[in-house]
């Protein structure tokens, strides 16, 4: 797919001298920026937080929340008070120490964050989870991890099998008048009383600070554990990639459930001073244009599943707000469709700057930079300190615009540790020649830019063609009468795979053979013959995860009658 690159909209943008940069960058550098460097005390909170709160920006916002109900700010000075609080209670009243695993299950809150950063300060491992967990999700999670702590709240706790769980010692409730037994404790009243003084746990770069569960294609999810070494990167990365300055107020959409959410959610611009707003509450576009609004939000980060619910809720609704105040905006998670960027240059005059990484990789890897060209529906070229290639199965590089693995060189900052209780899974991420392997599947065009295909195990063969399922999913939904549409391979006696298409409808469109026939000449024209599905199905909705990303393997499994595996991140 051959695009136009679009130029840099002016302005100061930081990693000017990518080129330049790219060439001679070495993470040292970037550790010189933290008091750890000189003093040797180690943790992430202190960096985050208490640093800032001892230096001007002691009465700087650190945190703007809003709800249906609330809508508070929080100084960095109040932050390092409330999360010292915050490890008080989890340290007097919950035994916490270096090391144990206490885990957050509850809708995004101020109290969330503060006991997020507490159990940082304490040493212990933060293991965040969607407050849409069922019994089965949070059973898995609390299980593998042995986790001894959870914080949740009275609403959530009937889906936590307690009795199934004889490592977890102690439950903190966030809410109003608790009912305190046994091992029950009432949160947010001990949070009140507990002293804002505390002694923070100095760790070791290597030791344990977050573990996020992931789903694979098979078996449960796995838990991918992260240490504080990783800060290096959430605020290099903040730097370059979200271009975070002095002055901005910056908005990431993700839930801490989700790695987005917490490395870009918390880390990344804490670490760096910045403003953060925080919105809890379901997903509606109005409040999501007033929130910019509102708050004068400079910096968005968010995911191409979200611009493109924003792109079906209509442009009119766009023209009711001032957008004036958004300076970057940014996007992960999934693909994001050269027409999603088209729509975001026409309605906010702005680039969506595409960027690529993984739970696994802790930080962002690869992207579009704010002042660099970009092409629509690429995924952008490397940080500076990173080396990613296309390699075959064996570990060679491959030549520009040969499909292979996405691959990084082993060492970058944040890159996992371990996969929790399964050293044997860890390892197996990792290729001759020092290449920790993706499973996605890309190329890298002539000038360095890569582009994205799919996941490894989506990559369709029809008729001996390679097809990505992401081009063919972008294509269809340039079509005027398509909302979402997912691809995959169908074992085909003859071809191989054929292309199958899973479609939902716009409002207004129904779905009639004309309507499947215009579709499939519509991407043979635009893409190419063999590109185009064969067979084409309509659903109401596409099997999602929470994080945005059409689960392939779930249509997969429909289309072959085959077990679905996992589910539990799948969206409602
Ligand atoms: C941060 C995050 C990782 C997988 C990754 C890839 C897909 C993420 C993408 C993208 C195309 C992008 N992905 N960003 N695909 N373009 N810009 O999403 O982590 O939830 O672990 O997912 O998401 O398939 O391998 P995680």
């Amino acid at each position: 797919m051959k695009l136009e690159a679009l130029p840099v909209i002016k302005g100061e943008y930081n990693l000017q001298n990518y080129d330049e940069k790219y060439k001679q960058f070495d993470w040292v550098e970037t550790e010189k920026e933290f008091s750890w460097s000189k003093t040797g005390k180690i943790n992430l909170a202190y960096e985050a937080i208490d640093r800032h709160a001892e230096s001007d920006r002691k009465d700087k916002a650190a945190l703007l929340y809003k709800d249906d109900n609330r809508d508070e700010t929080y100084t960095f000075d109040e932050m390092k008070n409330l999360s010292n609080q915050a490890a008080n209670v989890l340290k007097n009243f919950g035994e916490v120490e270096k090391g144990d695993r206490v885990f957050i299950f509850m809708p995004r809150s101020p109290e969330l964050y503060m006991a997020l950063l507490g159990t940082i300060k304490t040493g212990a491992i933060v293991g965040p989870l969607f407050e849409a967990f069922m019994e089965g999700a949070v059973r898995d999670r609390l299980e593998d991890s042995g986790a001894k702590v959870l914080i949740t709240t009275p609403e959530l706790l009937p889906r936590v099998p307690v009795s199934d769980l004889p490592e977890l010692k102690h439950i903190f409730l966030v809410g109003d008048n608790i009912e305190e037994k046994d091992n029950l404790h009432d949160f947010s009243a001990k949070l009140k009383q507990a002293d804002t003084a505390f002694s923070i746990e100095w760790v070791n770069r290597e030791d344990g600070l977050i573990l996020h569960y992931t789903s694979g294609s098979t078996g449960k999810p796995k838990g991918v554990l992260h240490v504080h070494n990783a800060m290096i990167q959430h605020y290099q990365s903040a730097k370059w990639v979200l271009d975070l300055k002095e002055n901005d107020i910056y908005w990431c959409t993700a839930d801490p459930g989700w790695v987005t959410g917490t490395s870009y959610g918390i880390f990344g611009p804490w670490l760096t001073g910045t403003t953060n707003v925080i919105v809890g509450g379901r997903f509606k576009p109005e409040s999501w244009y007033k929130t910019i609004q509102d708050y004068g939000v400079t910096v968005w980060y968010s995911a191409p599943t979200a611009f493109r619910m924003l792109m079906g809720a209509g442009d009119e609704i766009v023209e009711k707000y001032n957008l004036s105040s958004l300076r970057h905006v940014l996007s992960v998670g999934e693909p994001l469709n050269p027409e999603v960027v088209r729509w975001g240059m026409k309605v906010f005059n702005k680039r969506i700057h595409d960027n690529w990484w993984m739970t696994e990789t802790g930080a962002q890897i690869i992207s579009n930079y704010a002042c660099m060209e970009i092409k629509p529906g690429s995924m952008g070229k490397p940080l500076p300190g990173i080396v990613a290639a296309i390699v075959d199965d064996q570990g060679n590089e491959l030549p520009p615009h040969r499909m292979g693995n996405l691959a990084i060189k082993k060492g970058w900052p944040s890159m996992m540790h371990t996969i929790w209780n399964n050293q044997a899974k860890y390892e197996s991420y990792f290729m001759p020649g020092g290449w920790y392997v993706s499973g996605d599947s890309a190329y890298m065009d002539e000038e360095g830019y890569f582009w994205f295909q799919g996941r490894v195990d989506d990559v369709i063969m029809t008729s001996g063609e390679r097809v990505g399922p992401f081009e063919v999913e972008s294509k269809l939904v340039e079509h005027p009468a398509i909302a979402e549409a997912g691809v995959i391979g169908k074992p085909d006696p003859v071809r191989g795979e054929i292309i199958k298409a899973f479609i939902a409808l716009r409002d207004g469109y129904e779905p009639t053979e004309e309507l499947i026939e215009e579709i499939r000449q519509f991407v043979k024209q635009g893409l190419a013959a063999h590109a185009a599905p064969r067979e084409i199905e309509f659903r109401d909705k596409l099997p999602k995860t929470r994080s945005g990303k059409i689960m392939r393997r779930v249509l997969k499994a429909w289309e072959l009658d085959l077990p679905t595996g996992d589910l539990s991140t799948m969206e409602d």
